[in-house]
């Protein structure tokens, strides 16, 4: 697991050392948690539209509004998606519990 903030540029070095030429990343989570601007902070360029969260209940306002496959410069490949509005576990508690270990010993 890994820390990241783009704004300040903390972990983002270690994230783009993940990224290395044939490998594929998506981007998941809810709308505002800052999925576009992690993108454009591996492009180094603002590419992808970006807006601030909402003051009242600091939620993101769905900025992005269709998927997209980036091309980094070091040669990986990043896709930006939509924010997520529902999460629902189809295996039930098991097999989140096993894809999940490290979260679950954190949450512990
Ligand atoms: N403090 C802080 N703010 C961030 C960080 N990353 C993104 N933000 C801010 O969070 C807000 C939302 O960022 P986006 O990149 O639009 O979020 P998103 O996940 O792409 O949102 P959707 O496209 O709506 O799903 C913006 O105001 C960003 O500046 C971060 O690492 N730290
Ligand atoms: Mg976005």
């Amino acid at each position: 697991m890994l820390a990241v903030s783009s704004l300040r540029g903390e972990g983002v070095d270690e994230v783009r050392k993940l990224l290395t030429p044939g490998t594929t990343a998506v981007v998941l989570g809810s709308s505002g948690v800052g999925k576009s601007t992690l993108i454009n902070t591996l492009l180094g360029e603002e590419r992808l539209p970006v807006t601030e969260v909402r003051q009242r209940d600091r939620r993101g306002r769905h900025t992005t509004v269709q998927r997209c496959l980036v091309a980094l410069p070091d040669g990986g490949l990043i896709i930006d998606t939509l924010g997520l509005r529902e999460l629902v576990p189809w295996q039930g508690d098991e097999g989140l519990g096993r894809a999940f270990a490290d979260i679950e010993e954190l949450a512990a």
